[in-house]
């Protein structure tokens, strides 16, 4: 059984020669051959199984991952070869994970399991981060989650940049925003999730997932790149029984440039470890886009695989009423639009601003052009006006 990686590898040697040093380097190999052990490299050395145009396909061993270490697999199938010298660019683009994938459980909570807990089955769900990013105290981040919850949404989110500041100390922020998404409940007949961000080094972030459940949280938030892949596998795996947020921060220095990992192996490692939601990316939006890889991730979070549950791709970013359809068209109904400033920025308040997307949502699935269906719907109006369309 093998685990096979796709590269892309640019290169002043010979495609084919590099691929061999690549697949040495990362296996049984290094720069020189080593020869009383040849039987090892023969055994469990890794194979290039192509090498051209631009791509390379090798084939590891299983033998050689330990198969519930993603550190590990890491270490092997995105290690050190990004430092080899020579190289003009090289990306990890694809892996095939199937021999390992028996040693992982995927979400506990997938999409249905949200839609179930919010009653919502026949829309995206509309969420939103909570802005200014840093600065509120954990009363007024409460009071803006409440306005939030009252204009409808089913998703509110913690920035990436606040987790336990002592301006805004996470028990305090997190019970007072129950509360008050207690009491939004009441008045609209519907749940709002609010995803607190537990994301911290590895000696606290289980200990803080699981005070943020004893203390009434209904999903958490985890930044999957700087807290590590591990970090969301142990949350799922401690028995906290709650949706995951996964936020990507950093994702840019990895998917952007000449050397790194593609968008689509993250979203792969985020739903064998277990998140519920992942931030894949825009169509139309803020953020820089590479829209294969948008596609990709998008079907891997979303199609049958191993018997992972399905997970939302958090659509976000710069996302703003009059986005929403050239998303939706991309994402369809199984996806969470999510938008900071495109709500709060609104000039009638966070309430007006929640309604303003749910106004384009309806838009987009009545086929209504939006300057037509802000006719009659004052909220997205307002919002056409400051935005343009
Ligand atoms: C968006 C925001 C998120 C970005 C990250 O705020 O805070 O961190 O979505 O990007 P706003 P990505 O709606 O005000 O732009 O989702 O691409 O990882
Ligand atoms: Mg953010």
């Amino acid at each position: 059984m093998m685990v096979r990686a796709t590269y892309h590898v640019e290169a002043e040697a010979p495609l084919e020669k590099v691929a061999k040093e690549i697949a040495a380097e990362q296996s049984t190999g290094t720069w020189t051959d080593v020869p009383a052990e040849r039987d090892v490299h023969e055994k469990l050395g890794a194979r290039v199984v192509s090498a051209k145009e631009g791509t390379v396909v090798i084939d590891f061993p299983a033998e050689i991952f330990e198969p519930v270490n993603v550190p590990q697999i890491l270490s092997v199938v995105a290690g050190n070869l990004f430092g080899l010298g020579g190289l003009k660019a090289l990306r990890l683009e694809d892996v095939d994970f199937t021999p390992l994938l028996k040693h992982y459980k995927g979400p506990r909570f997938g999409i249905q399991d949200v839609r179930k807990y919010l009653g919502v089955y026949d829309r995206p769900l509309i969420g939103t981060i909570i802005k200014p990013k840093v600065g509120l105290s954990p009363k007024r981040t409460a009071e803006v989650a409440e306005q939030a919850a009252l204009g409808g949404l089913d998703l509110i989110k913690d920035d990436e940049t606040l987790t336990d500041q002592a301006f805004c100390p996470l028990e305090e922020r997190l019970t007072a925003v129950m509360d008050k998404l207690d009491k939004a409940e009441a008045v609209v007949g519907k749940p709002c999730l609010y995803a607190v961000n537990v994301t911290a080094g590895a000696d606290k972030i289980v200990e803080r997932a699981e005070r943020a459940k004893e203390l009434g949280a209904n999903m958490i938030m985890v930044d999957i790149l700087t807290a590590g892949f591990s970090a969301v596998q142990a949350i799922n795996e401690a028995g906290i029984n709650l949706p995951i947020h996964v936020h990507r921060t950093m994702h840019g220095a990895l998917t952007r440039g000449a050397f790194g990992i593609s968008m689509p192996v993250i979203a792969k490692l985020t739903r064998m470890v277990g998140g519920t939601n992942l931030h894949i990316g825009t169509y139309s939006g803020k953020m820089e886009r590479n829209i294969s890889d948008i596609d990709r991730s998008r079907d891997i979070l979303r199609e049958p695989w191993n018997d992972f549950k399905p997970m939302f791709p958090a659509v976000s970013g710069g996302i703003y009423p009059q986005l929403v359809k050239a998303n939706l068209d991309h994402y369809g109904i199984d996806c969470i639009l999510q938008a900071g400033g495109g709500i709060h920025g609104h000039p009638e308040g966070t309430i007006a601003g929640a309604k303003a997307m749910f106004q384009a949502v309806e838009a987009w699935k009545k086929q209504a052009p939006l300057p037509e269906y802000a006719k009659a719907h004052h909220e997205l109006a307002v919002a056409l006006k400051k935005w343009g369309h």
